[in-house]
């Protein structure tokens, strides 16, 4: 039986639904996504970054189509299937599913070394230092939005405002420590160029709002309010301006009033997905 999550609009809307339809031809790469899915939008991201065709499929993921679980057992989106590398090397099962959007974003830089932008520094220090970062975003920063997002004012000892002021500060302390890390120069987190840093983080970024709608608010100072951290709030609004500004990212995104009833569900935690219970269960992202 669907579990209620899975009462989602079945489609992408705005500039998302626009891409969506410029995608549908058949082509070796299938990207089977939902469009309401920060994990997608960074493989999305990437293959919109590097200009790699692909045919995009929308996937409940709540329902659990037993094709779609026979390419990931899991049931999660993204998963990509990959096509063959030669015709000699022809494998029995031609679709070759890849699933976690950080092993695909992986998969396609080197999959694809001709299609630019590179999203990872061929310097192995700075391609390792990049991964340390990617790590952090995943391991700590989603981590903490959810548990902010989730928080209701009866949970654990510090329940009501202070447990909200307790879980905001958490996730903001999140943001400041990357902030800290973002090249002085940028505006990306590397510099000038975009990267797989940037990538990762970008889709919980641009849903900062739901704080706003839901939660009394991020919490990030104003301009002007950072007091002793003035230089490193100015950075991370310079970083997420440039990051809402790319192409990449404002032609993945559908219309704010199709995400709404997704994230209330989040907000009263009453979401059923499988991150909502990995949060709940203080296990981190899934
Ligand atoms: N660790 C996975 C997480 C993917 C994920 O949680 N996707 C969600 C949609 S945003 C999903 O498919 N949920 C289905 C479920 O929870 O049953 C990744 O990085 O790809």
């Amino acid at each position: 039986m669907p579990v209620p999550d899975a009462d989602i609009h079945p489609s992408a809307t705005g500039p998302a639904q626009a891409l969506v339809a410029k995608h549908q031809a058949e082509q070796p790469l299938k990207f089977y996504a939902g469009w309401f899915c920060p994990f997608v939008q960074r493989v999305w991201l990437a293959l919109e970054e590097k200009r790699i065709p692909y045919q995009y499929i929308e996937i409940n993921p709540y329902n659990k189509d037993p094709s779609f679980l026979a390419l990931n057992p899991r049931g999660l989106v993204p998963t990509i299937t990959s096509p063959c590398p030669s015709p000699d090397n022809h494998s029995p099962h031609s679709a070759r599913p890849l699933y976690e959007s950080t092993v695909i974003l992986e998969y396609l830089e080197e999959a694809y070394p001709s299609h630019k932008p590179a999203l990872l520094p061929t310097d192995p220090y700075l391609r390792a230092r990049a991964r340390i970062w990617i790590d952090f975003v995943t391991s700590r920063v989603i981590p903490a939005f959810h548990r902010f997002l989730q928080f209701q004012p009866g949970d654990g000892d510090g329940g009501g405002a202070d447990g909200l002021k307790m879980v905001r500060g958490e996730f903001v302390d999140t943001l400041k420590e990357f902030a800290r890390e973002l090249s002085p120069q940028g505006p990306y987190f590397l510099g000038q160029e975009f990267s797989l840093v940037d990538v990762v983080l970008a889709p919980w970024a641009t849903r900062l709002w739901v704080f706003e709608e839901f939660k009394g608010g991020v919490g990030i100072p104003l301009p002007g309010e950072g007091g002793e951290d003035e230089g490193v709030w100015e950075r991370w609004r310079r970083w997420l301006a440039a990051v809402e500004a790319r192409r990449s990212v404002r032609e993945t995104c559908s219309e704010r009033e199709w995400y709404l009833p997704i994230y209330a569900r989040y907000a009263e935690d009453k979401a059923r997905s499988e991150l909502a219970r990995a949060v709940r269960r203080g296990r981190g992202v899934p």
